[in-house]
């Protein structure tokens, strides 16, 4: 499988109840490298750019609102095939759906407070990780 790199954000929810760690040390059991990494808050403009392909969607003033409702973790994690082993580390977008033992499932609150995003395609990562991290950011670790 190809090294990949895939965007993941430890949201708002998951930093407030002290999560970071829990989540990471999935990530890296995983076998996940974390390539960079930034501790921030977003604005709420910084929100909707980075969710802009949502924006016709009902729920995404309140989904901006709640990812500047407190920080974040914003991860760049590397690895064979890092977008679907981050995916199915998460689980389904909804707790209530996702597989037992998913970090959605066993952390989350609901399907907004689901405590983490992660890329869904090498598209999509690429765009991600460079909304948060320049090149300079970026650590190889393969
Ligand atoms: P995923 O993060 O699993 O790829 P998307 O891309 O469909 O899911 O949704 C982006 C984010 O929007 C989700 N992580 C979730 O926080 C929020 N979201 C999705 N569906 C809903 C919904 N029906 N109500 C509220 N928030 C939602």
């Amino acid at each position: 499988m190809a090294t990949e790199r895939t965007l993941a954000i430890v949201k708002p929810d998951a930093v407030a109840r002290n999560l970071v760690g829990e989540i990471l040390r999935r990530a890296e059991s995983a076998g996940l490298r974390i390539a960079a990494a930034r501790f921030l808050h977003l604005t709420k403009v910084e929100a909707e750019g980075f969710y802009a392909v949502h924006r016709e969607r009902p729920f995404f003033s309140d989904l901006t609102d709640y990812m500047c409702s407190g920080p974040v973790m914003v991860v760049a994690f590397e690895g064979d095939g890092a977008i679907a082993t981050w995916r199915g580390l998460m689980g389904a977008t909804d707790p209530a759906k996702a597989e037992p033992g998913t970090i959605r499932k066993d952390l989350g609150v609901n399907v907004e407070q689901n405590s983490t995003h992660g890329s869904d395609a090498p598209e999509t990562a690429q765009t991600e990780i460079g909304y948060f991290f320049t090149a300079l950011d970026q650590v190889a670790r393969n």
